[in-house]
């Protein structure tokens, strides 16, 4: 009999509901919870495609040293003993941890306990460095807390709602559904979004602000202006419960029209009726996200936006408040740990010796780090430079994700010792790891996790574990346990970590701190098995409701006042005749980060199948750029090479590039590697969004598209891409200077027995070429090559994987790279779940569907997750628009 688990989604911090079926045969299937409370059943395109990331293809099994199999009691001895002698040797600031917002709260507590309780040093950060921590910052300077007050409710309450640098639809995409729902409902809802590009999310828009990259501190110091000469300030609120307000307005500067149009690259009219909304709406939030974090002013940015609500008294109520989203699912978990380096567990404060003493008798810690650690970017830089011997990564993937990516793996290349805790044997970063250690992954691990409105979930393993890998926590406190410290790290269960640190947040806590769920501390394994997701805070002795926070004041303050932060509005422009082009970087809708695990999906791979660059058709033109060209794009940091995507979405001047592509799905996409190491003074977080490059086409000799049954290796091509797809992959390729034999690149590359014989073409003056390698009945290998980027019809190319070639006029179809008349190409695939594409979408609407409703009554597209609507949406309207032409 099928078995059911409630789970949660371990993607982004909507935080949704899953209900993970497991059948005899031991097939997984997935569906929303129609239960829990942040999602109430929906799932997204990725959740929904999560029982195709679960397989063991790549998967880590066992731990390894150099290379070389090892058992668990060798591997952490190592471990131990390498952490101790460093420290012996260099002190305790020689060694670190990096972390991830992807592990659970657990695993966070055990590895935040054992660098800042026991080795003593605050050396422990994490990738939410590169996420949070501008909010984080922005929150406790203005709160005095890191907290969030809202709720998701809030969205649906709003009669306006502000998503500035956050792309809701494709990156909480069942958030946005929600929202979207509720505009839909009650029409006099207004939504604005502000961010350079045009992207989905605008889709809903009443107002599209394409601000200046960086124009937000400008915008919203504006905003605060406006709000102080309206009737809109709540001057009960401001007097009672905060100060600061006449100091960060006289600092916010003079503003005039022609500044703040200068400042946000807006046209004033645009701005004023920004305000205009703004001050008339009582019910507003305002969402950010990394367009708002990942700046140089990203903490001013936070607090710009903070001012208006607090300066209004809109906070804490129904539909009113700032509301950062966060984007891991235990971004937000990992806050109350302390996982971050100049933080304490249980939103304690490192800096202040009462919170370190109080950490240090609760832990019964010996060695209580008594100052800050290092945050990521200065972290990387000790480890270039021999300060850090020893660094422990687990759950995340630096040299992809971190800014000055290329010096990252640099330092890592010459770390004396570096230990990779990861799901996958192969990644950018585990291959400079000397030991490697396997981690449960989702399905298999077990533990908790906080969304982005503070509500924490169970997530429960429904899988065994596979080969020897074993939880997150337990690898640390075994380490723990042979470094010495063992009564501390005697776990032999995430219940019983998760009681401790529910412990940690009521002790001594009097209401003083907003983090507070002593009601769990003395839950047992039967009681977490059967926890019901709950928001925080819950002190002991009360029951779970839905809270926000600040309505009446009570801010974390000594004084309990919140604080009006001076924002400044200014932003050096980093441009120059050398790098001409503001590179923002950031998501797509159906991958994750650095794609280990919805590159695994055939269905996800299917959205956007390899790197792009969104470029306006306006610079495209004076690069000589055409559709579907290379672009060779250069930082003083470092070099890619991505497919451009000419839209009017895009602002002139500005490039944007996805974040995802690694080394393991392409030739030269690792984005980061072009980032500067540049971070926000406060809060340390890397201005991701907002990099100076050059751009020029990049002329290749040759191009390539080709489906291929095995996994090609050693590709050498100046410029390839690799995606999963149904029965194997499907390989994007372009070349410098053409090999002088195809056909034995294509036995090498791609690894064919040497008996099989292409059959195909070769137009030697046009230079097209196709091969085909079929081994009996079935394709093998597929390659047509082209001068110009190769029209192939892709998504039937893919099927072809999968079927017979038993009749010739199939092979002769493939070689062409033609579908039969009766096979349509589907097209780009838009709807995931249904995997409907392009092609097919536009032919409805030739047909007579008008509306997205329409299309998907007659193709199903759209109706199960929803995350393509707004695409489907732009089709239709495009089509629409031009047959009217
Ligand atoms: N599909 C998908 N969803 C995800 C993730 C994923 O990898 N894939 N990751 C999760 C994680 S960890 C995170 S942190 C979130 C991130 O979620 P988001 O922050 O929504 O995603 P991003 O694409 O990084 O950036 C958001 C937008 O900021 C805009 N922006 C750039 N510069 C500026 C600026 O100066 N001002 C303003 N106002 N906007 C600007 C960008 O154009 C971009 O559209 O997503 C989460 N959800
Ligand atoms: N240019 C640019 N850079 C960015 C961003 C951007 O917008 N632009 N965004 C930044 C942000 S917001 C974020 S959050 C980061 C994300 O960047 P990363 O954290 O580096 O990305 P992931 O791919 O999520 O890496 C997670 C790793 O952990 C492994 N893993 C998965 N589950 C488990 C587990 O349970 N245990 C262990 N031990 N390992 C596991 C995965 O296989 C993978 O290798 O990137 C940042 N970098
Ligand atoms: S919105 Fe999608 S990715 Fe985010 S938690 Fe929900 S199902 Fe997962
Ligand atoms: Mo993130």
């Amino acid at each position: 009999m099928a078995t059911e688990v409630k789970t949660t989604c371990p993607y982004c911090g909507v935080g949704c509901g899953v209900i993970a079926t497991v059948g005899d045969d031991g097939g997984v299937g997935v569906k929303g919870d129609p239960d829990h409370p942040a999602n109430f059943g929906r799932l997204c395109s990725k959740g929904s495609a999560l029982a195709e990331t679960l397989d063991l293809d790549g998967r880590l099994l066992y731990p390894e040293i150099d290379g070389e199999r090892v058992d668990w009691d060798e591997a952490l001895d190592r471990v131990a003993e390498r952490f101790s002698r460093t420290i012996a040797e260099h002190g305790p600031d020689s060694v670190a941890f990096y972390v991830s917002g992807q592990l659970l709260t657990e695993d966070y507590y055990v590895a935040n306990k054992l660098m800042k309780g026991f080795i003593g040093s605050g050396n422990i950060d994490t990738n939410s460095r590169l996420c949070m921590s501008s909010s984080v910052a922005g929150h406790r300077r203005a709160f005095g807390a890191d907290t969030v007050p809202g709720c998701y409710e809030d969205l649906e309450l709003a009669d306006l709602v502000i998503l500035t640098g956050s792309n809701l639809a494709w990156c909480h995409p069942v958030l946005y559904q929600r929202l979207a729902a509720a505009k839909a409902a009650r029409p006099q809802m207004r939504v604005v979004v502000i961010d350079p590009r045009r992207t989905m999310t605008a889709d809903i828009a009443d107002l599209h602000l394409a601000i200046r990259p960086d124009g937000d501190v400008a915008l919203f110091n504006g905003l605060f202006k406006h709000l102080a000469a309206s009737a809109a300030v709540d001057h009960d609120y401001v007097s009672a419960h905060t100060s600061g307000f006449a100091e960060a307005l006289s600092a916010a500067g003079t503003l005039d029209e022609a500044t703040l149009a200068e400042a946000t690259g807006l046209a004033i009219s645009e701005v004023a009726a920004f305000f205009r909304l703004f001050e008339t709406t009582e019910r507003v939030v305002t969402c950010y996200s990394q367009g708002v974090n990942q700046s140089v002013a990203g903490t001013d940015k936070v607090n710009a936006i903070i001012n208006c609500h607090l300066a209004t008294g809109r906070i804490g109520r129904p539909g009113m408040g700032p509301f950062s989203l966060t984007g891991q699912p235990n971004a937000m978990g990992g806050r109350e740990v302390g996982g971050l380096a100049n933080m304490l567990a249980a939103h304690l404060d490192i800096e202040k010796a009462a919170h370190r003493d109080q950490v240090r008798r609760f832990w019964g810690a010996p060695a209580l780090a008594s100052k800050p650690g290092l945050k990521a970017v200065d972290m990387f830089r000790a480890v270039a430079d021999g300060r850090i011997k020893a660094i422990w990564i687990m759950a995340t993937n630096p040299v992809v994700s971190m800014p000055d990516a290329d010096a990252v793996e640099a330092a890592l290349k010459a770390c004396p010792f570096v230990v990779v805790s990861d799901v996958l044997k192969e990644t950018d970063t585990t291959r400079h790891a000397h030991m490697l250690l396997p981690s449960l992954g989702w399905g298999e691990k077990d533990g908790t996790v906080t969304n982005s409105e503070r509500r924490i979930s169970r997530q429960r393993g429904f899988l065994p574990p596979p080969g020897e890998a074993r939880a997150d926590w337990w690898q640390l406190a075994e380490v723990g346990h042979r470094m010495g410290f063992s009564g501390a790290f005697a776990y032999t269960s995430s219940s019983e970590i998760f009681a401790e640190h529910a412990g940690l947040s009521g002790f001594e806590n009097f209401g003083r701190r907003d983090f507070d769920i002593g009601a769990h501390a003395e839950i047992d394994r039967p009681r977490y098995d059967e926890l019901q997701p709950f928001q925080w805070p819950q002190p002991r002795g009360t029951e779970s409701v839905t809270t926000r926070f600040f309505a009446d004041g009570g801010f974390y303050h000594p004084d309990g006042r919140a604080r009006f932060v001076a924002a400044a509005s200014g932003v050096a422009d980093r441009l120059s005749a050398a790098f001409p082009f503001t590179l923002n970087t950031g998501r797509v809708r159906d991958h994750w980060h650095t794609m280990t695990r919805t590159g695994k999906s055939p269905r996800l791979s299917a959205h956007i199948g390899e790197p792009f660059v969104e470029i306006h058709p306006r610079d495209a033109m004076e690069l000589g750029l055409s559709p579907a060209d290379l672009v060779a794009l250069e930082s003083p940091y470092g070099t890619a090479i991505v497919r451009a995507l000419i839209t009017e979405r895009q602002a002139r001047g500005n490039l944007f590039v996805p974040m995802h592509w690694s080394d393991q799905f392409a030739a030269k996409a690792r984005i980061d590697a072009l980032v500067p190491p540049i971070t926000d003074p406060v809060s340390g977080q890397p201005a991701s969004k907002n990099v100076a490059v050059s751009a020029r086409r990049f002329a290749a000799s040759a191009y390539g598209f080709a489906v291929s049954a095995a996994k090609p290796r050693g590709l050498d091509c100046a410029y390839w891409a690799l995606a999963k797809a149904k029965s194997g992959w499907r390989l994007e390729l372009a070349v410098g200077r053409a090999p002088e034999d195809w056909v034995g690149w294509c036995r090498r590359i791609f690894d064919l027995p040497g008996e099989v014989e292409p059959i195909g073409y070769a137009d030697g003056p046009s230079g097209h070429r196709r091969l085909a390698f079929f081994d009996g009945d079935l394709l093998l290998l597929a390659l047509y090559l082209a001068p110009e980027p190769v029209a192939v019809a892709r998504n039937w190319a893919v099927e072809q994987l999968s079927i017979s070639h038993g009749d010739l006029r199939l092979r002769f179809a493939l070689v062409a790279g033609r579908p039969g008349a009766d096979k349509p190409d589907p097209g780009a695939t838009v709807c995931s779940c249904f995997n409907v594409g392009v092609t097919q979408i536009v032919a409805a609407v030739r047909n007579g569907c008008r509306t997205v409703e329409a299309v998907g009554q007659t193709l199903n597209a759209g109706t199960n997750c929803g995350s393509c609507r707004a695409e489907i949406r732009g089709i239709v309207d495009g089509c629409l628009a031009a047959a009217a032409e």
